[in-house]
């Protein structure tokens, strides 16, 4: 049961298409109290809350506040109170269970038990908005009436279930190359490599830098022969120059944000200056959308948009009041060391600042709107264009496509990335505590930077981080200009990373039906335990563990020289200690395990009663590549006892889908 009520005068977002919910908003609330601020809960002490989607911090996000409003941050600490996302879907575990979600793409601030403890406060910018209340049976199925007013998560191709590498960048296709035979000399499996920004000519969409990358029809060419996808970047900004055809119809037709005065508004990012593109207008969406094309017409089968909170890195604004400064303070004589460190500050200030956001404003579709009151609308609908420019343009086929930025409703058309992080043990864990409260918000296509976006890997590090990533549907390797060279055939014993990526080909018909089952049956791929183990203490406690589909549970390790982990059994499994030829299995008792974990073995567990698909890693790896339309059942295996069955969801892969084309198969 779904009700909704209505406050002010909220702006269309797109995020409910399944609103039979308009109907039963009776204008009472419940379970809150209205506040001067916004909406408070008084929640009893044992009460949880889950959700947040892309969000910092515990899988329970009782105890410290939140704040939605897509930020490009690349400091993933823990006191961050907004990352690139901003997804407002809570559930309340406890005295009464029920979820709320908050449609409203301004900021919108979750303190949940931080001012006050028992308090949950909902303090949104502006009191334009739709506030839904979902009751139903137990969190599982409130999740899932969520999902369905929201809509049906996007599929990606089959391939985008393979391992991937990424770096920013690879400067040339001989870097590509190189990395591609590294893979191959070790015999790593790889489905894809990725051109980070240095791809384009001057940082400009939709263009292919002929210097770096001759011919680059046919290097796509050559590396698909290879099985290699290539998946060029999309940033939000365009460059400002004259005779670029981006640039010029789009100043000529009106498609970018405007200032206040309604010119076009001047940003600062990686190519100089640059225009917005308004995707908050249809028009305009669908021009950017059909843009893709340059590159879909080489062949390119996938993108990923970034920078699309949007980030700015200034504008004339803030550079205008930075010479300000030194005029007014330091005249031409000295500059006093106090006057130095307020120019710092203010140089820090000149990046992704309110003041812009607050001097930007949308066209949509005829409603001049202010960019603050809609922030977190863009990436989203950045990734709408791309999506619905790609149906348009590849007809019937599936394309891999992810975003940086997001708010609900973006995860009908694409996945998203979990941006920066870094070569952190502890960002395992947060990549781990990601996973079910963004499945929550029906983004289901997701994964985090491997082995750590941001400073120096090691190889410890990495193969623990894949060992994770062999579960995640976005499993890319992915790091930073000028850390160190992160591909797994960089390291010693290239024997060990073969065997953990071989893992993921092993379980790819599981990973993949599990996706397929989540997205059409509006399950969660990924749970915290206590969401299946309600009533056992433990279980609920447990924030470094993930239920994943109805059979396997996992249990990563996510600290330095560790041998192995206490793992916490709910129920009797089967621990499976996998490796590319093969697996030993133990039979454990429900409680508490200290499990070995060596570096090379991919460790999880599966109930008792359950079995999983598996397949032999050469064969994943055909099934990946998309040589055949079905998987050969004769050529499945199965792991772990066999009295329950297993339902198996399969397609072709690559078209379109509905779910009659899905082909269920009972094991
Ligand atoms: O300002 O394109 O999150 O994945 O490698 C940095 C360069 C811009 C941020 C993305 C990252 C990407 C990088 N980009």
């Amino acid at each position: 049961m779904i009700s909704k009520i209505r406050y002010g005068n909220p702006v269309p977002t797109g995020a409910v298409v399944n609103g039979t919910a308009d109907e039963n908003g009776k204008g009472q609330l419940r379970y809150f109290e209205k506040t001067e601020q916004g909406f408070r809960y008084r929640m009893e002490k044992k009460d949880a809350v889950y959700g947040l989607g892309e969000a910092n911090r515990g899988i329970n996000k009782r105890g410290y506040q939140y704040i939605s409003y897509c930020t490009d941050d690349p400091n993933h600490t823990e006191e961050k109170l907004s990352l690139y996302g901003a997804h407002n879907f809570i559930v309340i575990d406890g005295a009464c269970t029920f979820g709320v979600f908050i449609d409203n793409p301004g900021r919108v601030t979750f303190d949940i038990g931080y001012e006050r403890t028992d308090e949950l406060n909902i303090i949104p910018e502006y009191e334009d908005l739709d506030f839904y209340i979902i009751e139903g049976e137990g969190i599982k199925d409130i999740v899932r009436q969520f999902r369905i007013l929201i809509g049906q998560s996007y599929i990606p191709p089959r391939w985008a279930f393979g391992y991937q590498q990424c770096r920013w960048s690879y400067m040339d296709a001989d870097a590509v190359r190189e990395v591609v035979d590294g893979y191959e000399n070790c015999g790593i499996p790889l489905t894809a490599v990725y051109l980070d920004i240095d791809y384009m000519e001057s940082y400009k969409d939709f263009t292919i830098s002929d210097e770096r990358f001759p011919d680059f029809g046919n290097f796509v060419k050559e590396m698909k022969a290879k099985n290699i996808h290539l998946v060029p970047i999309i940033d939000a900004g365009v460059k400002i120059e004259d005779g670029y055809d981006v640039y010029e119809e789009g100043t000529a037709k009106g498609y970018f944000v405007k200032d206040r005065e309604g010119k076009d508004y001047v940003t600062a990012v990686w190519p100089g200056l640059t225009h917005f593109p308004d995707f908050l207008n249809t028009e305009a969406r669908r021009w950017f959308g059909l843009k893709y094309q340059a590159l879909t017409d080489k062949g390119i089968d996938g993108f990923w948009n970034d920078m699309n909170e949007p980030a700015i890195f200034y504008t004339e604004r803030g550079i205008d009041e930075v010479r300000e400064f030194l005029k007014a303070e330091a005249g031409t004589g000295d500059i006093s060391t106090d006057q130095l460190m307020e120019l710092k500050w203010k140089l820090n200030e000149l990046a992704n600042n309110d003041t812009d956001y607050k001097a930007m404003y949308h066209n949509m579709d005829g409603q001049t709107v202010n960019h603050d009151r809609v922030h977190n609308l863009y990436g989203y609908n950045m990734t709408k264009a791309a999506a619905e420019g790609l149906a348009e343009l590849r007809p019937g086929e599936r394309t891999l496509l992810f975003s940086r930025s997001s708010y609900i409703g973006m995860h009908r058309y694409g996945g998203i990335w979990m941006g920066d992080n870094q070569a952190w043990w502890s960002h395992i864990l947060l990549n781990l505590k990601m996973l079910p409260s963004l499945n929550m918000c029906g983004f289901l296509y997701t994964g985090a930077d491997i082995g750590g976006f941001g400073s120096n890997t090691t190889r410890e590090l990495l193969l623990r981080w894949l060992a994770l990533g062999v579960f995640t549907p976005l499993m890319r390797n992915h790091a930073a200009l000028g850390t160190r060279l992160q591909e797994c055939f960089r390291f010693e014993h290239t024997e060990d990373f073969k065997s953990v990526i071989s893992c993921r080909y092993r379980l790819l018909p599981y990973l993949y039906s599990e996706y397929l089952k989540s997205v059409y049956e509006n399950e969660m791929m990924f749970r915290p335990l206590a969401f299946d183990y309600r009533e056992d203490e433990i279980a609920v406690n447990v924030e470094d563990q993930l239920m994943l589909g109805n059979e396997v549970m996992i249990a990563p390790v996510y600290t330095q020289n560790a041998t192995g982990r206490y793992v916490y059994l709910p129920e009797n499994m089967t621990m499976i200690i996998m490796h590319e030829n093969g697996e030993e299995e133990k039979e454990l008792e429900k409680g508490i395990h200290f499990v070995e974990m060596p570096l090379n073995r991919v460790v999880f567990f599966v109930k008792a009663d359950a079995k999983i698909p598996v397949v032999g890693t050469d064969y994943g790896r055909s099934i990946c590549n998309g040589t055949m339309e079905d998987i050969a059942v004769s050529r499945i295996s199965w792991l772990g006892k066999q009295d329950k069955g297993y339902r198996m969801y399969m397609d072709t892969g690559h078209s379109d889908n509905k779910k009659d084309d899905v082909l269920i198969t009972e094991f």
